[in-house]
């Protein structure tokens, strides 16, 4: 399958503060850029794009690894501009995207009120950074405009998942890998992960 879920004690350890409703914005939002760090470093393990530079370290001429061709960083505001720091630091280099997306309860379909690319976004892999996947209705509804743009592989980091979310996601995009953390027991009448984290956005900034 397309899905990796990232295991690991000082992972588990992190998780724990995210789902703790008395962790607090600040020390949430660092923990989130922490655990996106481990999860692109896990989604970049197989990137095969790599130049040799010549270099000299203070003693001798060497060659050196460049990453080429990086992916560009795309966020699904707002939760996931929590995740856009951490990733960035790990990729410096990377361009980024964001679209403005949400499920709306009333009319029963995903809103999309902003998508702002990089120029050269055709062609390119992308990192698609949010938080939660719940029914994944924001999820796929992301990932359908970004092939409309005919961007390359899409590979999705996120923190917490549901099993339904990711049938869903792979049911309409088998193409697309995604990294998480965990993957939920269950979801509720409102769609929200349980017992899940809460709502990302709001524990990120309010
Ligand atoms: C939250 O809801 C998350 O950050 C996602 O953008 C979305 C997940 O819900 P769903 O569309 O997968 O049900 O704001």
């Amino acid at each position: 399958s397309k899905v990796k879920v990232i295991d690991h004690p000082l992972l588990r350890h992190k998780l724990g503060y995210l789902r703790d409703k008395n962790t607090y914005s600040q020390d949430f939002r660092e923990i989130v850029k922490e655990i996106s760090k481990v999860l692109v470093y896990e989604a970049m393990r197989d990137w095969q794009h790599l130049e040799k530079i010549a270099i000299e370290t203070p003693i001798a001429k060497t060659e050196a690894q460049r990453i080429v061709r990086a992916p560009v960083v795309v966020s699904i505001m707002r939760a996931g501009n929590g995740m856009l720091d951490g990733a960035l630091s790990m990729l410096p280099f990377a361009s980024t995207g964001f679209i403005g997306i949400y499920r709306d309860k009333f009319i029963h379909n995903t809103v999309e009120y902003y998508f702002k690319m990089p120029q050269d976004i055709k062609g390119k892999d992308v990192l698609l950074c949010d938080p939660l996947i719940a029914t994944a209705d924001t999820m796929i509804a992301a990932i359908d405009r970004l092939k409309n743009y005919g961007v390359g592989q899409i590979k999705v980091i996120s923190i917490l998942t549901s099993q339904t979310g990711l049938d869903k996601v792979h049911h309409y995009h088998p193409d697309v890998e995604v990294y998480t953390v965990n993957i939920e027991n269950e979801m509720n009448e409102m769609g929200y992960l349980v017992p899940g984290l809460g709502d990302a956005g709001d524990r990120l900034f309010q």
